[in-house]
C-alpha cells in the first residue's frame, strides 16, 4: 500500500513538471553574455585620467605624464562604495581621448609608468581588478578609439597600436564583463607633436569587425558596447533618459559608431534582426571627470531615483559615472548621494504586494504556463497563452483594498521580446480604472502611477508579436503619491 502511494506521488510530481507544448523563440534572442548583462542593471562608470588633474573634459594629448599623481588612490574605496550602493560592477576609462593609459602599456610612453605616482610602478587597472574581486564586482574597460596623443592616429598603423593595447587589457586583467567603445572620433590633437586636425571616416577607418574578433577570442563572455553594438547599444543621449518604447532589437548593419542615430538608439527597431539592448550612461556630476567647482552640483538621491526610473525602469541598464578626485578617492558628496539613493531604493521597493496573492488569467497555454508563474519569484517560469493567441489578461487579487502606486513587469526574454501594447487597470470602488497605457516591456519596466486603493490589478496584453511570455509582476506602495 505504502509503495503504491509513493508511486502515485512520483507520477503526480513528474507529470506536474512536464510542460506541454512549450512556446518557440520569436525573432532575435539574447546570447548568454547578454542575458548576464541584463541581470546587472546598475553599475559604476569611472572617468579618471590626466583630465582629473588638468581640470579638463577632453585632454589634448600633450599633458605631461607627471601631472597624474593621485597620492591617496584607493580602488578599494571605489569598489566598497559601489558595492554598498547596490552596483554590480565598475567600468573604467583605461584610456580616454588624451591617450594616457592607466596601466603601464608596452606600446606607449604616455602612461602611468612615466608618472610620479608610485614612482612609475603603479597600475590602476591591477588595483581595480583586485578591489573588484574583493568586493564581488565585475570589471569593464573603456578604451577610447580616438587618441589625441598618438602620432599614428589617422593612419592604418593606429589600428595595430589600438589592438595591441586592447589585447593587453583583455589578456592581463582577468575576466572583463563589458568593453566600451566610445563614439567620439577625430578632430584636433597633439598627435605626437604634429598638433593638427585629423579626421577619419567613422564607417571604415576602425575596421571594427576585426577588432571585435579580438574581444571574442580573449574574453568570450564580455559584451561590447558602442553606438551600434554589436552587443549593447548607446541609448542616444547622456542625460539618463531611456525611451518608454524600447526594443532590445536593432538593424545594426544599418548603424555605425559616431553616426547620427539618437532617436533610433533610444527606441531600437521593432523589426530589428539583432538583439542589441540599450545602456544609459550618465554622470552623477555635470562633467564626466572630476572638477572641484562641481562639488556642490552632485545629483541628489531623489534625482538618482528619477534616473533609475528612466533607465532600469525603461528596459535599459544604468551606467552611472562617479569620477574620483585628485586624491584618487570618490568624493564625500558623491558617496553621500549614492548611499542616500540606495536607502531610497530600499524604501521604494520594500514590500511586493503581489507576492503570495492569487493570480488568474483569462486564458493560458496549459499545464506549466499558468498565471501563478508571474509571482512565484522564479525567473525561469512564465505565463503564456496558446500559440495562436497574442492577447490576454492577468489579474492579481490583492484580497482587500490596498494602496498601490508602482508596477514592475518582466518578459521572459530568452524566447524574444514580444509585447507591443499593454494596459494596467485597478478595480477600485466597484469599477475598473485604467492606470497606464504602455508599449514595450523587455527585460524589465517599472512604472509609476498615482496612489490608488484597489482590490485587484489587471494587466491587459493587447498587442504582441507572438503569444506574450510574462515571467514577473510586482506591485508596490512607494512612499509619497
Ligand atoms: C563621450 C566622451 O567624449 C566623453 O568624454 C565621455 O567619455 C562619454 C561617456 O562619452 O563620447
Amino acid at each position: 500500500m505504502k509503495k503504491i502511494f509513493c508511486l502515485l506521488i512520483l507520477i503526480i510530481a513528474i507529470s506536474s513538471c512536464s510542460k506541454l507544448n512549450p512556446p518557440e523563440a520569436f525573432g532575435p534572442v539574447p546570447t548568454e553574455r547578454q542575458l548576464a548583462w541584463h541581470e546587472m542593471e546598475y553599475y559604476m562608470f569611472v572617468h579618471f585620467t590626466v583630465n582629473t588633474f588638468t581640470d579638463k573634459e577632453w585632454g589634448y594629448g600633450d599633458e605631461k605624464e607627471s601631472v597624474f599623481n593621485p597620492a591617496e588612490l584607493d580602488c578599494r574605496q571605489w569598489a566598497r562604495v559601489a558595492r554598498d550602493a547596490g552596483m554590480k560592477g565598475i567600468i573604467i576609462t583605461a584610456k580616454h581621448h588624451d591617450g594616457f593609459c592607466l596601466w603601464p602599456s608596452k606600446f606607449t610612453n604616455h602612461s602611468v609608468k612615466n608618472s610620479i605616482w608610485k614612482n612609475g610602478k603603479g597600475d590602476v587597472l591591477q588595483e581595480l581588478r583586485s578591489a573588484c574581486d574583493e568586493y564581488g564586482l565585475k570589471l569593464g574597460v573603456y578604451l577610447s578609439p580616438w587618441d589625441r596623443n598618438s602620432s599614428f592616429y589617422g593612419t592604418p598603423e593606429y589600428l595595430t597600436y589600438y589592438r595591441s593595447q586592447l589585447r593587453e587589457l583583455l589578456a592581463d586583467y582577468g575576466d572583463i564583463f563589458e568593453v566600451w567603445f566610445d563614439g567620439a572620433n577625430g578632430g584636433d590633437g597633439y598627435y605626437g607633436g604634429a598638433k593638427e586636425t585629423r579626421k577619419i571616416d567613422n564607417k571604415t577607418y576602425y575596421d571594427w569587425t576585426n577588432t571585435h574578433k579580438i574581444v571574442r577570442a580573449l574574453q568570450p563572455s564580455a559584451v561590447m558596447f558602442s553606438d551600434a553594438g554589436p552587443d549593447i547599444r548607446w541609448v542616444g543621449n547622456e542625460n539618463g533618459m531611456g525611451s518608454l518604447t524600447n526594443w532590445c532589437l536593432l538593424k545594426k548593419d544599418e548603424m555605425y559608431p559616431g553616426g547620427d542615430f539618437a532617436k533610433i538608439l533610444g527606441e531600437g527597431h521593432e523589426d530589428g534582426k539583432f538583439w542589441v539592448p540599450s545602456e544609459v550612461d550618465v554622470s552623477i556630476r555635470p562633467g564626466w571627470f572630476y572638477h572641484q567647482n562641481q562639488d556642490s552640483l552632485v545629483r541628489s538621491p531623489e534625482n538618482l531615483m528619477e534616473l533609475y526610473y528612466s533607465s532600469v525602469g525603461r528596459n535599459s541598464n544604468l551606467l552611472l559615472n562617479v569620477p574620483p578626485d585628485r586624491r584618487g578617492l570618490l568624493h564625500e558628496n558623491d558617496i553621500k548621494s549614492l548611499l542616500g539613493f540606495r536607502e531610497l531604493l530600499k524604501k521604494e521597493f520594500e514590500k511586493d504586494l503581489a507576492k503570495g496573492k492569487a493570480v488568474v488569467s483569462t486564458s493560458f497555454r496549459g499545464r506549466g504556463y499558468g498565471a501563478s508563474n508571474v509571482n512565484d519569484g522564479k525567473p525561469e517560469t512564465y505565463w503564456t497563452t496558446d500559440k495562436s493567441q497574442t492577447t490576454g489578461d492577468i489579474i492579481v487579487n490583492l484580497t482587500t483594498e490596498t494602496e498601490v502606486n508602482r508596477i514592475v513587469l518582466q518578459e521572459y526574454i530568452k524566447l524574444g521580446q514580444r509585447v507591443q501594447e499593454f494596459q494596467v487597470s485597478a478595480f477600485s470602488k466597484g469599477e475598473w480604472i485604467k492606470l497606464i497605457d504602455g508599449t514595450t516591456i523587455g527585460h524589465k519596466i517599472i512604472r509609476k502611477f498615482p496612489v490608488i486603493k484597489a482590490s485587484e490589478i489587471k494587466i491587459t496584453f493587447s498587442k504582441s508579436k507572438a503569444c506574450p511570455l510574462i515571467s514577473n509582476i510586482e506591485l508596490y506602495r512607494a512612499p509619497g503619491n
